[in-house]
């Protein structure tokens, strides 16, 4: 490959130019008329304009970047997240166009985005899954008597949903037919398909997820564990590795599911099995999500594996040249997401211009970042600013160079999720291990922010006073006491 494309914007469109560059191949840019001047496109060897702001009309216009791409005599196409990482049309097309998609194959897009079905393609690989149904089901009374063997609470899903999307919790019989049908109405209107089916609700979950890599050969390794328990409405904000509680006898076991899901749907690239895990450390696969996910840094750090340059090694049809057995944890990454967003206004968007913007700097912090001072953060896409990454040879030390990190993190002009990120790495729950996929919602309020605020309220007044005093002095002239 010499020349790659790389359409996504901010933070994951650097990060994957930056390893593209580093392995001697081109990169092409592509941007809406909102990223004209945003760090993606001038950090490219070429960018093209895809069109208005909206994603809509820009960032998912399959066949318009597929036409530069080929214009510009491009080799591959990597997704990013989020756009078109995920699109099985997408990934067919640019490879009927001779373009490499830097990703799986459609079939394993396609099943994976399915729950259904990927639940249907597991099967058989020895993957523990929560007790339930696999297939469809619209029939209440049907739904009724599988709820009762299974026992109440049950979760109904929609197949096509994912990432949280559709779910509704039953308590008892009595709200099941009411719920199955809000469900069915829900996902048909949401994914234009219907499909609901039934688990059991584990009630006080972890999420962890194992990074996979598989080659086009029939190699697969994995990468360890993620834990992403802190999240809010299905959105996380800190996320590690490796995981506070595993074991590594539990983790060898997750890693050989994980393996086994990817060889299930004959994976190839960079993926990610999700698991939950009960309070009795049983665990059980959730999906698996087929792209590059927001938190890889946490698994490249502490396992020295640049996952970009993976990814296009394996697209290029080569050999993996990572064995399992040479993979091993080194040291603990945490990783923030820093949002423009308000976290003592239920974190509503603050978008608007960053008057100042200075990055933490110093070992053992790695910020990925696709922002710059004077810049606007704009209402079209997703407010992430940055990722915040620290490292440590132990979690504690990790979590002590985050707090640090966060204190040299300087922004004006929107409010971020980072006085948020040093709520949670001060708690005791996130620092004892001893937390959940409930820890915002059973620990956090905005009235926790502020002794963090009025400190620097009080900070402010002290420097503002000091400022004002050191003024009066030098203007003790004669007339120093005339307005
Ligand atoms: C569950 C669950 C409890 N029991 N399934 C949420 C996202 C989607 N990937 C699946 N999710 C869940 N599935 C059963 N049978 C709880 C969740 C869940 C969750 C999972 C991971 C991280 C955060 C979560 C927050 C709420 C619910």
């Amino acid at each position: 490959m010499k020349k790659i494309l790389v359409a996504n914007r901010g933070e994951i469109a650097l990060r994957v130019m930056k390893s593209i560059q580093k392995m001697g191949i081109k990169t092409v840019a592509v941007y809406s008329e909102a990223d004209r001047n945003a760090p993606h496109v001038k950090f490219a060897d070429e960018a093209v304009c895809l069109g208005p702001a909206p994603s809509s009309e820009s960032y998912l216009k399959a066949d318009k970047i597929l036409e530069f791409a080929k214009k510009l005599n491009v080799d591959g196409i990597h997704p990013g997240y989020g756009f078109l990482s995920e699109n099985a049309e997408f990934s067919a097309k640019a490879e009927k166009e001779g373009i490499t998609f830097i990703g799986p194959r459609p079939h394993a897009i396609r099943v994976m985005g399915d729950k259904l079905a990927a639940k249907e393609t597991v099967s058989g690989y020895d993957i523990p899954m929560v007790p339930g149904i696999d297939e469809a089901i619209t029939d209440v009374e049907k739904a009724k008597s599988i709820a009762k063997d299974i026992g109440f609470p049950i979760l109904i899903k929609a197949s096509a949903g994912g990432g949280g999307k559709g779910m509704r919790v039953v308590e008892d019989e009595k709200h099941l037919e009411e719920q199955m049908k809000r469900a069915i109405s829900e996902a048909t209107s949401a994914f234009g398909d219907g499909s609901v089916f039934i688990e059991k609700y584990v009630t006080s979950p972890r999420h962890i997820e194992i990074q996979v890599l598989a080659d086009t050969h029939g190699n697969v390794v994995h990468l360890f564990e993620r834990e992403c328990s802190v999240q809010r409405r299905h959105q996380k904000v800190v996320e590690e590795a490796p995981s506070a509680i595993l074991t590594p006898e539990l983790r060898e076991k997750m890693g050989q599911a994980a393996v086994n899901v990817a060889k299930s749907c004959d994976y190839v690239g960079a993926g990610t099995v999700e698991f939950l895990m009960d309070a009795d450390l049983n665990f059980y696969f959730l999906e698996m999500n087929t792209r590059l996910q927001v938190e890889h840094p946490v698994t490249e750090w502490i396992s020295g594996v640049d996952l970009v340059e993976q990814q296009i090694r394996i697209a290029r049809g080569e050999v993996l040249n990572i064995k399992q057995e040479d993979l091993k944890i080194n040291g603990h990454a945490l990783e923030l997401r820093v949002y423009a967003e308000d976290p003592q206004n239920d974190f509503m968007p603050s978008v608007g211009n960053l008057k100042r913007y200075r990055l933490p700097v110093g070992e053992n912090i790695r910020v990925d970042n696709g922002f710059e001072e004077g810049m606007d953060v704009p209402i079209y896409y997703d407010p992430m600013l940055s990722k915040l990454v620290t490292y440590g040879k132990s979690r504690e030390e990790a979590i002590q160079r985050m707090i640090e990190a966060i204190d040299h993190y300087e922004v004006e002009g929107v409010e971020t999720t980072l006085s948020f990120g040093k709520f949670v790495c001060e708690h005791e729950a996130f620092r004892s291990g001893n937390f959940d996929t409930h820890f915002v919602k059973n620990y956090y309020t905005a009235e926790m922010l502020e002794d963090q605020y009025k400190f620097e309220t009080k900070l402010a007044s002290i420097i503002g006073l000091q400022a004002y005093l050191a003024d009066r002095k030098l203007l003790k002239t004669p007339n120093a006491n005339k307005n």
